[in-house]
């Protein structure tokens, strides 16, 4: 215990040594002065200050059980936590902070399974934001956070809000202790203590950093209070009532066609999606009854118009025409490639409440579209929240906004792709998966001996993702 102390000290002067902690007037990230910066991405530099360092997390990780995998905070923490794992021989699995463009658009890359207990390695807590953030992403693979082991503990705070979090953290040194070691070795003195002291008594970060919502773990009825969209309030209503996340994609040509499987299917889903261009016999003699089955039967009607021009043109669009759109779809889709104008265009045409669903990914093998715009897409959707409703997307990228809704197509139990680009997962893998709160399914039931049966069942099959997903 002794010899470790003496260790710990030693390892406190080298940081001192090598400017991994300095005193002075420093500026933070957010503009406000520090009597102390710790900067631990020196570190790399100095193999045997980085041989201490794992050895002495190492001692600290003896206490932790079970642990299956570790993870270092990207990024100052990643050759930290390599260093741990070739120390301990603990398997790493390591966090992007970005998706990458192509390919599996993985966040965490190696190898665990579902259920895996992960370590957390960082190099100083303030916060704990950034913590929070690798323990989200790999909560969301399924691998299960408690423990997280760190070099400084800056003792602003963060150690509560991990542990309100659930997450334990044990750090190897406290900034007091640290500092009490300097002054021992004469590195510092006196003063220079007193000055931190009042620094971390005014400094302390108030729990409100990171609410931790997760949108996953709430019901659709508890997301119908969170949103800030009519429509969507009501589709979250309509989806709890009824019990369905099932919006069938009416893909049919005659007009009959499209009234018969309203009809039919109405009472299993929440929303009947539509391509209004593609009925041959369209006439506005179809739209009163179509309003009448959506109102009896209790779901939403959805446009999938994909608007994607000038705000005055989608106006138009949206008003004008032989559709008529405004006059009977709640809901409509369109693209974010010509930024806010298309949600003005809408706004100006809409006569009564309505939802925009943004297209921020598809389901179409080889689409251009590139993270950077799916991400503007989910930052236009929030920043818009009367009117948006949701998400048109294949992957989970809105965790911490619950009023919006994630709308994912391209599922199909029986195939994984059609002769067109278009790519299918199961009802299992969008929900449980990938964050779906909607499942759009049109082949899959429509050209089904019975779609009426097999609407049922792939309404059963989301549903029950959906109830799985909860727990
Ligand atoms: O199940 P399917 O393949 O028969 O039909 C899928 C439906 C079609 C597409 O126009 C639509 O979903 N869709 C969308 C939407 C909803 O906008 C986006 C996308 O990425 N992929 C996709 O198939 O009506």
């Amino acid at each position: 215990m002794a010899n470790q102390e003496q260790t710990l000290k030693a390892f406190a002067v080298q940081l001192f040594q090598i400017d991994a902690i300095k005193f002075g007037e420093f500026k933070t990230k957010v503009g406000l002065m520090t009597p102390v910066y710790c900067d631990l991405r020196v570190i790399v530099s100095y193999p045997d200050v980085m041989k201490t360092l794992a050895n002495l997390l190492e001692q600290q990780i003896k206490d932790i059980t079970n642990v299956d995998i570790i993870c270092g905070v990207p990024y100052t923490a990643l050759p930290i936590a390599t260093a741990v794992s070739l120390n301990t021989g603990l398997p790493m699995v390591m966090r992007r902070k970005e998706a990458k463009d192509y390919g599996t658009r993985k966040l965490i890359e190696g190898v665990f399974k579902e259920g895996d207990k992960c370590l957390i390695v960082e190099d100083v807590v303030t916060s704990g934001s950034s913590i929070l953030e690798t323990v989200k992403d790999l909560q969301n693979e399924g691998i299960k956070c408690s423990d997280a082991i760190v070099l400084l503990n800056r003792e602003q705070g963060g150690a509560n809000i991990l542990k309100n979090n659930g997450i334990n953290m044990h750090a190897l040194l406290t900034l007091s202790q640290l500092i009490s070691y300097l002054i021992e070795a004469k590195c510092i003195d006196v003063a220079t203590n007193e000055k931190v002291k009042q620094y971390l008594a005014e400094n302390q970060v108030k729990d409100a950093v990171l609410p931790a919502i997760n949108r996953l773990k709430l019901s659709y009825q508890e997301r119908a209070k969170l949103t800030k969209n009519v429509v969507a309030e009501k589709l979250f209503q309509i989806m709890s009532t009824k019990q369905t996340n099932l919006c069938l994609a009416a893909d049919v040509t005659v007009a009959s066609d499209l009234l018969n499987l309203a009809e039919q299917v109405g009472p299993y889903i929440c929303a009947l999606k539509t391509h209004i261009d593609i009925i041959e016999d369209f006439s506005s003699n179809l739209l009163s009854p179509l309003k009448e089955i959506a109102h009896r039967h209790n779901f939403l009607l959805f446009e999938d118009r994909k608007f994607a021009d000038i705000g005055k043109t989608v106006e138009l669009q949206f008003s004008k025409g032989i559709h008529l759109i405004s006059s009977w779809a709640s809901l409509v889709t369109a693209h974010s490639l010509l930024g806010k104008g298309v949600l003005d265009g809408i706004k100006a045409a809409s006569l009564d409440s309505c939802g925009v669903f943004l297209l921020a990914e598809t389901s179409a093998a080889g689409s251009l579209i590139t993270e950077s715009y799916t991400k503007s897409t989910v930052k236009l959707a929030s920043d818009y929240p009367q009117l948006v409703a949701g998400i048109v997307c294949q992957n989970n990228l809105f965790l911490d906004n619950p009023g919006l809704i994630q709308l994912t197509p391209g599922v199909n139990i029986n195939k994984t792709s059609d002769n067109m680009g278009q790519q299918y997962n199961s009802p299992e893998f969008v929900v449980g998966k990938k964050g779906a709160d909607i499942a759009v399914v049109g082949r899959g039931i429509t050209e089904a001996k019975d779609p009426v049966e097999t609407a049922k069942l792939y309404r059963n099959l989301l549903w029950e993702a959906y109830t799985m997903r909860l727990k």
